[in-house]
């Protein structure tokens, strides 16, 4: 599966929440799971798949591995610590955030079982992480501006480069098509 990336328009918007946990709702959390092996993460959110819709996966190792369907935080500590974040959607980009160090998060599991942790640590930072990416927020939105602003300026430039060389690409092999079909003529004397 596909992960969006940062100046695509799914990871701002806010995600909506999920109404029936079906085969469909199932098969997607398999696919995320899938997917963040396969890119080395330990969070995905729907969003980041192009899925608009509130719910994520987490898998810090073989204990803690969990879904969280419609998720909400329900309180966060006074006290807040830094730690050196990254995500797939912004891919070699990587910065200390400020976060409180404790929550309380209620959701549902992915058999509709609703459920309530109290986190701490690298899941409470997890957690909130990929919260934000269900209200449309990445990480360097909670850095400072500056950095945030230089970061979406030099993504929004590589999205430009890829769109350019795909145009290029396909301009190439227009003119080869064209190519083929004059030979072709030539060959059979047939216009059509
Ligand atoms: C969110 O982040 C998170 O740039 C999950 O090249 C971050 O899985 C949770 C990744 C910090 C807790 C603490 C990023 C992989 C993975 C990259 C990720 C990259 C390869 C990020
Ligand atoms: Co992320």
């Amino acid at each position: 599966m596909k992960v969006f990336k940062l100046g695509e328009e799914v990871l701002r918007q806010k995600a909506v929440d999920v109404q029936t946990i079906d085969d469909e709702i199932k098969n997607l959390i398999e696919t995320m799971f899938e997917t963040m092996y396969d890119e080395n993460g330990i969070g995905l959110a729907g969003p980041q798949v192009g899925k608009n819709l509130r719910l994520f996966v987490i898998e810090l190792d073989d204990e803690v591995r969990r879904v969280f369907i419609n998720p909400q935080i329900v309180s966060t500590s006074q006290e807040t610590s830094l730690y050196e974040e990254g995500c797939l959607s912004v891919p070699g980009i990587y910065k200390e955030i400020e976060r409180p160090v404790k929550i309380s998060v209620q959701a549902l599991d992915e058999n509709g079982k609703a459920f309530t942790i109290e986190a701490d640590g690298l899941l409470a930072r997890a957690i909130q992480h990929e919260y934000d990416h269900l209200e449309g927020v990445l990480f360097i939105d909670r850095a400072d501006p500056d950095f945030r602003d230089k970061i979406i300026e030099e993504f929004a430039k590589k999205q430009e480069r890829r769109l350019k060389k795909e145009a290029e690409k396909q301009a190439k092999q227009a003119k080869l098509a064209k190519k083929l079909a004059a030979k072709k003529t030539k060959q059979t004397g047939n216009e059509t």
